[in-house]
């Protein structure tokens, strides 16, 4: 029976459920916070004997809940027919792609979508409710209706400064699929280092992917081993956007070929965090093949529509010789029928209609850029709330500080919509929340990082406006970290956060 029917429930303030990671509400448990929800008195017994039944379009989805199940359970849950945890794809039109119903009575729990990309958000949603606890468990009633305010909820990695192993951004790419993320930007070359195969140009890897900042051994991923990276991230509905930066940013491709340098000579390794100095040869048609090559097979990699062109922090070309190269990459990417992404510096350049705009840096006033942007979408990854990789205070040990320090509050309590003047929800394709590694070098330190700020700038990119509730938020997130313990995900105890004991 239905007891409460909340709309928004996380905007109405009206939190009385302890906080606690066993038994807390579905209204009270769920994160990022659903667009309608409903507590009802039902129960459901979660046994060794519950089976889950999935459409043939997403076995792979049935299958995926039912090991969560069993990792945080140990019932031994498995996939049949007629599961008393039924997933559907009869959701309705509605729900677009993302979105998903879940419902949780005494008799059974299902999850509709019209999608197989929403019943996976559906899933995540379900196991927020599932306790961390050995032997059956008792999940709480209600139902959620559930679709994303944005179509880009992204999360991007540097994995160029310091190198990351594919087990190590699988790690993240699972972190990442709890909290409804479906982007993962990967940065995949700058000055210390080339991290993907491009079998045009093989000294990329042989000599650009050999550095990383420190002097550490680098690291690239093959051809292979990124497809299987890319698949990892589909089969958990998010998608892969590779940075290949440029014009700058670009020491271990000049320190690879001698040719993309105006004076033809091939550059050291650079081993430090300066930025601004590289730069690849504007107009040298050695620099116009490259480009080409370079994207046409990113492109062939990348089964999503977005590639990444960087475009950030030049100091070495003039505005006219910086804006040629910034638009031969984004022809580059065009001609391979894919849509060019980058750092809003390119709006300097004459853009194509489509061509997205990534906003980072605050200290510019924000009027020209938007105007030189003309039409653009932006997705907004503001230094000062979104950049991961930033100290959450000046005693943090890990992390960089030149965009100030963000605490959990600072990166939740901004809207998408009001943050440049001028672009409002209409011109916003979402938010991403970046983490640069010049000072993090392994999963653990990635993920001390990214938690909790990332379920902060996830529910920003999935809620509605009208649920944005810090005291809400800061209740669900708190109950979030009985599930990281037990996922052994290292993350900040930040002192705004009432965890449970
Ligand atoms: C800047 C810079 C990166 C740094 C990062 C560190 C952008 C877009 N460019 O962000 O090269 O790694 O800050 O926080």
């Amino acid at each position: 029976m239905l007891v409460a029917t909340l709309l928004c429930t996380a905007g109405s303030g009206s939190f009385d459920t302890p906080v606690s990671p066993l038994g807390a509400s579905l209204a009270a448990s769920v994160l990022p916070a659903p667009e309608h929800v409903s507590t009802s008195t039902d129960r459901f017994p979660l046994t060794a004997a519950t089976r889950i039944s999935a459409p043939a379009g997403a076995t792979a989805v049935g299958e995926y809940l039912a090991a969560a199940i069993r990792r945080a359970t140990g019932l031994p849950v498995r996939t049949g027919e007629r599961g008393s945890i039924a997933l559907t794809l009869d959701g309705k039109a509605s729900l677009g792609p993302e979105g998903y119903h879940l419902a949780i009575t005494t008799a059974g729990v299902r999850i509709d979508a019209h999608d197989p990309a929403g019943l996976f958000h559906g899933v995540q949603t379900l196991r927020q409710v599932i306790p961390e606890r050995s032997g059956a468990v008792t999940l709480p009633g209600g139902t959620v209706t559930d679709t994303p305010r944005f179509a880009w909820r992204g999360a991007s990695l540097d994995v160029a400064r310091h190198f990351f192993s594919v087990a190590e951004v699988e790690r993240y790419i699972d972190a990442l699929a709890l909290y409804k993320i479906n982007t993962l930007h990967l940065h995949l070359t700058d000055d210390q280092g080339w991290r993907i195969e491009i079998r045009s140009r093989p000294r990329l890897t042989q000599i650009g992917a050999a550095t990383e900042i420190g002097g550490g051994h680098g690291g690239f991923y093959t051809q292979d081993e990124y497809r299987a990276l890319v698949k990892y991230a589909q089969d958990r509905f998010i998608t892969v956007v590779p940075e290949i930066e440029l014009p700058g940013h670009t020491n271990a491709a000049l320190a690879s070929y001698a040719e993309l340098n105006c004076d033809g000579k091939a550059r050291r390794p650079y081993l430090s965090s300066g930025v601004g100095f590289s730069s690849v040869c504007p107009g040298r048609q050695a620099t116009e093949y490259f480009i080409a090559d370079v994207f046409a097979e990113v492109a062939a990699l990348t089964p999503g529509p977005f590639v990444h062109i960087g475009g950030d922090e030049v100091k070495s070309l003039t505005p006219r010789e910086y804006a040629s190269v910034v638009e031969s990459a984004q022809r580059a990417v065009q001609a391979q029928h894919k849509t060019a992404i980058g750092w809003q510096e390119i709006t300097a350049a004459a853009l194509d209609p489509g061509t997205v705009v990534q906003y980072w840096q605050r200290n510019d006033p924000p009027g020209p850029l938007v105007a030189a942007a003309g039409k653009a979408k932006f997705v907004l990854s503001p230094a000062d709330k979104t950049y991961l990789d930033m100290k959450y205070n000046p005693q943090t040990e890990l992390g960089l500080s030149w965009a100030g320090f963000v605490e959990v509050r600072d990166a939740y309590d901004w809207d998408p919509a009001t943050l440049l003047p001028g672009v409002g929800e209409a011109r916003v394709l979402g938010v991403e929340a970046p983490i640069w590694t010049e000072t993090l070098e392994n999963a653990s330190d990635v993920l001390f990082m990214a938690f909790p700020r990332l379920p902060a700038i996830a529910e920003l990119g999935w809620s509605p406006r009208s649920s944005h509730d810090w005291d809400s938020f800061r209740r669900r997130l708190a109950i979030q970290a009985p599930h990281w313990d037990a996922m052994h995900l290292s993350y900040y105890r930040s002192p705004q956060i009432p965890w449970p004991r």
